[in-house]
C-alpha cells in the first residue's frame, strides 16, 4: 500500500476541497488532514484529523511518523491582504512551515511535497500581459516575498538535496462551498454570494482591474495532476505559471447579470487595489500545458452558472 497523504492547512479555502477530493481518489482512510484549531464538525468527522501547528517541526514529524505519511500538501499561509496586516507573522509562517516540510523530505522522511505558490511572486515591474513562466519578479507585498522567497529555496531543495517538490502558481480561486480567507481576489466569491442574498455588491476593487482567476475545480485538479505526473516530466521546481480566465469586476457583474438580471455592482476601492495593480493581468502557462498536460475546463460563462446553481441550492 502507498503511504499516506498529509494536508497541512486542510480547513481553509483550498485545503477543504482537496481534502475532499483527495480522500475521493485515495480512499478517506489514507488522507489525512489538519489544521491548527478544528475545523467544521461534519468535516472533522469525515476522516482521519489531527491538530498540527505548521509552525511546530516535532509536531508535523510525530504525525508524520504516526500515520506513515509519504505526501505533504502544505496548505497553511496567510495570504495577500491578511498578510500586509501582520508582515512579520506572515513571512514566519510562509516560510517556516516550508523549511520544515522541505527538512523532513531532506531528511528522508516523506517523499513528496505540494507546496502553493501564487501570481503574488510579480510585481510591478513584471509584464503584465501574458506573463511568462521566466520574467522580472519584484513582489512588493510580504506575501508576493514570501513566495518568491518560497519558490527559490524548493528548486534549491530540488536541486542541492533532491527533494521532490512541485509548486503552482496560484490565480485567484473561485469556489462555491468554501469561503477564501483574507486575498485580494476574493471579490470574485464575494460578488456571487451578494448577488444572490441582497442584488447588489460594494466591489473593493476598481471596476477595470483585471486579474488572472480559475475555478476552484480547476485548481485542484490541476494540485492533483501535478503531484501524479512522473518526477521526469516536472522540468520546473520553482513554481509553474497556471492560467484559466482572466476578468475585471464590471465583466464578472455582466456574467451575473446575465443570469441575475436586477443584479447592481458599485466601486470603493480600498489598500487592495494597490495590490492588485502590481499584479498581472492574464498569465502565459505554455510551460505547465506541455511539461505536465495541464488544460482548464471553466471559463467565467460555465464558472459563473455552476456557481450560482450551487449557491442557490445553498441558499
Ligand atoms: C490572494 O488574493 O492573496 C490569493 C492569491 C492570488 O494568491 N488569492
Amino acid at each position: 500500500m502507498m503511504g499516506r497523504i498529509l494536508i497541512i492547512g486542510a480547513c481553509g479555502q483550498i485545503g477543504t476541497e482537496l481534502t475532499k477530493k483527495l480522500r475521493e481518489v485515495y480512499g478517506t482512510e489514507n488522507v489525512v488532514a489538519s489544521d491548527i484549531r478544528k475545523g467544521e464538525p461534519e468535516f472533522v468527522a469525515s476522516g482521519p484529523f489531527e491538530v498540527v501547528n505548521a509552525l511546530d517541526f516535532n509536531q508535523i514529524e510525530s504525525i508524520i511518523e504516526k500515520h506513515e505519511v509519504e505526501d505533504v500538501y502544505l496548505m497553511a499561509a496567510l495570504l495577500s491582504a491578511t498578510a500586509e496586516k501582520n508582515p512579520a507573522f506572515a513571512w514566519d509562517l510562509n516560510m517556516n512551515s516550508l523549511f520544515h516540510v522541505l527538512n523532513l523530505a531532506k531528511a528522508g522522511k516523506i517523499k513528496k511535497i505540494f507546496w502553493p505558490s501564487s501570481i503574488a511572486v510579480f510585481g510591478p515591474t513584471t509584464p503584465k500581459q501574458d506573463t511568462p513562466q521566466y520574467t522580472v519578479m519584484e513582489p512588493s507585498t510580504v506575501y508576493g516575498i514570501s513566495k518568491q522567497s518560497g519558490e527559490r529555496w524548493c528548486e534549491y531543495y530540488h536541486n542541492i538535496y533532491g527533494v521532490d517538490v512541485r509548486s503552482i502558481r496560484y490565480p485567484g480561486l473561485i469556489s462555491w462551498s468554501t469561503l477564501p480567507g483574507g486575498g485580494t481576489t476574493d471579490y470574485a466569491v464575494d460578488i456571487y454570494h451578494k448577488a444572490l442574498s441582497d442584488g447588489k455588491y460594494t466591489c473593493f476593487l476598481s471596476e477595470e482591474t483585471r486579474l488572472p482567476m480559475m475555478y476552484m475545480d480547476d485548481a485542484i485538479r490541476a494540485t492533483i495532476e501535478i503531484m501524479q505526473a512522473p518526477a521526469d516530466s516536472i522540468k520546473i521546481r520553482s513554481a509553474y505559471n497556471l492560467s484559466a480566465m482572466d476578468f475585471t469586476p464590471k465583466e464578472i457583474a455582466e456574467a451575473i447579470k446575465k443570469e441575475i438580471p436586477d443584479f447592481t455592482i458599485d466601486y470603493a476601492p480600498d489598500f487592495r487595489q494597490k495590490i492588485a495593480d502590481s499584479w498581472p493581468q492574464s498569465i502565459d502557462d505554455n510551460s505547465a500545458r506541455q511539461d505536465w498536460n495541464w488544460k482548464h475546463e471553466f471559463d467565467l460563462t460555465s464558472m459563473t452558472s455552476d456557481m450560482l446553481a450551487h449557491l442557490s441550492e445553498k441558499v
